[in-house]
């Protein structure tokens, strides 16, 4: 069993309605961080199938998974932030809850977030061979090429849920619905670069897509906006030095709390 003063990193997997998905996800899991010392968080986003009966049978055998539950559905974003907060590990990866990414990818992000050092902020999966419908797929495409050409966030696939990242560099982006998506043109807003590894995309293996036809293309609009006034409106991050402390050092991460 994984103890939490090595642990090293946190999944976390945010999960609506996903009851057949589950247990399938896990075992691939666990198979794939076989030699880190990891925990799982589930967040259950107040899901109203058999989710939370599904999680509490996978949890008896495995003290590892962690669950977190939302008391009414909150958005894929906040399921991720809540996972985060909860986290153990320094090092966080994501995944969808429906079988679409597969966890064999999980060491290869970390390798290449660890590889880039201290000042990468987040591994980045990028989907190839992509198994979604014909309309989700052009959205996708539209969205990517709209986003890439005015964040110029250097990512031809942001909406991939497979993502290894530093638990302290996602606390000091700002939060807001969606933010998943945004991630890499908030990653170097704050600084920091960020690795891009290409991922096979699977199908869904059970249940329907939580996000309807347009769901995202009017408000990715409204939050493309949002994002490019951010970045906008970022100065050059400075470094604090403490002058204060008998021996001034700078001022770490872990000491400012985030
Ligand atoms: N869309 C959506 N997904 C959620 C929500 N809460 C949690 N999730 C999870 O986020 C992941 C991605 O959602 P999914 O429905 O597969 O979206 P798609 O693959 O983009 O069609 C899945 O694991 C969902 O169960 C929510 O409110 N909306
Ligand atoms: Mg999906």
């Amino acid at each position: 069993m994984t103890q939490p003063d090595s642990l090293r990193l946190s999944v976390v997997v945010p999960v609506k309605n996903e009851a057949g998905n589950i247990a399938p996800l896990v075992t691939e899991i666990e198979r794939a961080c076989a030699d880190l010392s990891f925990e799982v968080i589930y967040v259950d986003d107040g899901s109203s199938d058999a989710t939370p009966a599904i999680l509490d049978e996978v949890r008896a055998t495995r003290p590892w998974l962690r669950v977190l539950r939302h008391g009414a559905s909150a958005g894929q974003s906040a399921a991720v932030r809540s996972g985060v907060l909860a986290a153990r590990g320094a090092i966080i990866a994501t995944l969808d809850g429906d079988g679409q990414n597969d966890p064999a990818f999980i060491p290869s992000l970390l390798a290449a977030l660890d590889e880039a050092g201290e000042g990468a902020g987040l591994a980045q999966g990028q989907r190839r061979g992509r198994k979604d419908g014909r309309f989700k797929m052009l959205q996708s495409r539209i969205a990517n090429g709209v986003r890439g050409r005015i964040l110029k966030d250097s990512t031809r696939d942001t909406g991939c849920g497979l993502k290894v990242f530093r638990r302290h560099v996602y606390l000091r982006l700002p939060y807001f619905d969606a933010l998943h998506r945004f991630m890499p043109a908030l990653v170097f807003r704050e600084g920091y670069t960020v690795v891009h590894r290409d991922v096979i995309d699977r199908p869904r293996l059970t249940g329907t897509s939580n996000y309807g036809m347009f769901d995202r293309l009017w408000v990715g609009l409204l939050d493309l906006a949002g994002v490019w006034w951010l970045i906008r409106r970022k100065r050059a991050t400075p470094r604090a030095v403490e002058v204060t402390a008998p021996q001034a050092e700078a001022v770490r991460d872990e000491d400012v709390g985030c």
